[in-house]
């Protein structure tokens, strides 16, 4: 069961009918039909041949969205290669994990973003592959594959500091783009707007993949930007949505006219990723005339829970199980708890993950009798609504894009004059939680070049909004760092 088979439907189904649009940031739009996304994808699948590359290889991308990343999905998906997306902000300390872990064969970029790879790294220039392609042989071959065969490894941030690698296979994401297209009654009719970026499960397997599916059209931008989104609504009038908190705030600066005849176009709009604040909720219904629709879900397991297309969209909830996914919430001790009483959750079915890429031992953690341990607490309704009420980790989420604190802590804690640190998230109206630092260390330690070297090694979602320097970390009688009593930021400065 190839995810490819998924898609004929589409790319073999509808192939003169439009599929896809791409503007560029220059403002410049190329045009694609299915049947030219067929025909590229099984030229680069000749390409990738002739460099070598079969089913079970990793090939990783470090990309701004792009139409070329649509060639290498699909391109990897019928020769049943195994596509490692990289985060385009991650840096070469973040990279050269994820390139150790994975082991791919080489990594799709550009030329300039690849002087940000770890020296050594194996990299293939995009262009160029796209220039060999042009030539190539368009013959369709699909590999033949089970339904637990790997599509992808996506990298999410481990409780350990370092990322672990998600074994998605081509039955989970062929399971979540059936559920979500079902779900939200996304048809060929639709024009869905891609602003999110696809080395993330949001961007790739709700938005390409429903695209795919349902065979809608799709027009993609490099990245979500404020100041341009309005003009994309009104020229495109799309009738679909997807984005994280984040976004929403931004659109809510829109003035009310624009809000409007935004709203009047698009049929749905999705929240997910991170919490939507009930109050981002209700000025969204005031001002666009629309009742956003909150899912939730994880790279480990793409969607989980979502609220109702039809019926109520209830703020600060996350709605249901999707079909084929169980959900329990439970206590420590794995007892099912009742409802109204918080738990964690506890996730069943064909969306979740095989397991993580060489960790058997994070695996073991992972999963409790077959159940997929989310690390989410929520609490069920009578009536069934889920709501999520936090983490059980120190998990911080900044504009849909996840921190651990643990990964910033070390790389601060290697830094000279740094005895320790601590991160912890704050709130932001726009961005949800920023990280902040706290760091023990003597007044020679130059707080600004400090985040100056931070910037340099990391993400820049990642670098801490504030740096703040204190004598000592407050800790438990076992020498656990208690969070809670840092002085809070930004009331407190430091001495
Ligand atoms: C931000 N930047 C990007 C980018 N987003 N660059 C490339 N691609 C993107 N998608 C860069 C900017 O160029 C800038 O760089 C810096 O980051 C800050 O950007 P900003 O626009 O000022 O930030 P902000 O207004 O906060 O908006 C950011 C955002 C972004 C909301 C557009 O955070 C975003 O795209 N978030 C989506 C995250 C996502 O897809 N998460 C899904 C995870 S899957 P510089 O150099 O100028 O600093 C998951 C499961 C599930 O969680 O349930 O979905
Ligand atoms: P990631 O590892 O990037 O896939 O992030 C998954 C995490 O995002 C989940 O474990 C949740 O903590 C969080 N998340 C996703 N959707 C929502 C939502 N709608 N509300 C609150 N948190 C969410």
């Amino acid at each position: 069961m190839s995810l490819s088979r998924l898609f004929d439907r589409s790319l073999l189904g509808r192939a003169s009918h439009p599929a896809l649009e791409f503007e560029d940031a220059a403002g410049a739009v190329t045009h694609y039909t299915f049947g030219d996304l067929e025909r590229r994808s099984n030229q680069l699948a000749a390409v990738l041949r002739t460099r070598g590359v079969h089913a079970g290889d990793r090939l990783a991308f470090y990309l701004i969205n792009q139409p070329a990343i649509i060639d290498l999905w699909l391109a990897c998906v019928k020769l049943g290669v195994i596509v490692v997306p990289i985060n385009v902000l991650y840096r070469e300390r973040e990279i050269a994990h994820i390139v150790q872990d994975a082991a791919p064969v080489a990594v799709v970029t550009t030329a300039a973003q690849a002087s940000l790879l770890p020296g050594g790294t194996a990299w293939w220039d995009v262009a160029m592959l796209s220039a060999e392609m042009l030539t190539a042989s368009a013959e369709r071959q699909v590999v033949s594959l089970a339904a637990d065969a790997a599509a992808a490894i996506v990298y999410t941030s481990g409780t350990t500091g370092a990322s672990k690698g998600a074994i998605l296979t081509h039955g989970n994401f062929a399971a979540n783009a059936l559920a979500l297209v079902q779900a939200w009654e996304i048809t060929s009719a639709d024009r869905y707007l891609a602003v999110l970026p696809l080395f993330h499960v949001h961007g790739l397997a709700n938005g390409v993949h429903v695209w795919l599916l349902s065979g809608c059209h799709m027009k993609l931008v490099e990245r979500f930007e404020q100041e341009r989104a309005p003009g994309w609504f009104s020229a495109y009038t799309p009738t679909l949505f997807f984005g994280v908190p984040t976004m929403y705030v931004r659109l809510l600066e829109l003035p009310p006219e624009q809000a409007s005849g935004i709203g009047a176009s698009v049929r749905l709009f999705v929240s997910g990723s991170a919490p939507l604040p009930a109050p981002v909720m209700d000025a969204f219904r005031e001002r666009f005339g629309h009742v956003i629709l909150e899912r939730y879900g994880m790279t480990e397991t793409l969607m989980n829970v979502s609220n109702p297309y039809h019926g109520e969209r209830r703020p600060g909830t996350v709605g249901f199980p999707l079909p084929m996914t169980s959900v329990r919430i439970v206590d420590e001790s794995m007892r099912d708890v009742a409802d109204g009483t918080s738990g964690e959750l506890l996730v069943r079915g064909p969306n979740v993950c095989r397991g993580y890429w060489s960790r058997p031992d994070t695996e073991a953690t992972a999963f409790v009798e077959g159940w997929f341990r989310t690390g989410d607490v929520g609490v069920r309704a009578l009536d069934g609504y889920i709501t999520l009420e936090g983490r059980r980790s120190d998990l911080i989420i900044s504009g849909g894009f996840n921190i651990y604190p643990r990964e910033i802590e070390e790389l601060l804690a290697e830094q000279p004059g740094i005895a320790e640190a601590a991160v912890v998230g704050v709130k932001d109206a726009a961005r949800g939680e920023v990280p902040v630092a706290y760091v023990v260390c003597g007044d020679d330690v130059d707080l600004d070049a400090l985040g100056a070297t931070v910037r340099t090694q990391l993400a820049s979602f990642k670098v801490p909004r504030a740096f703040v320097r204190v004598p000592v970390l407050p800790r438990t009688a076992l020498g656990k760092v208690q969070r809670h009593l840092l002085p809070p930021w930004p009331a407190w400065t430091p001495q």
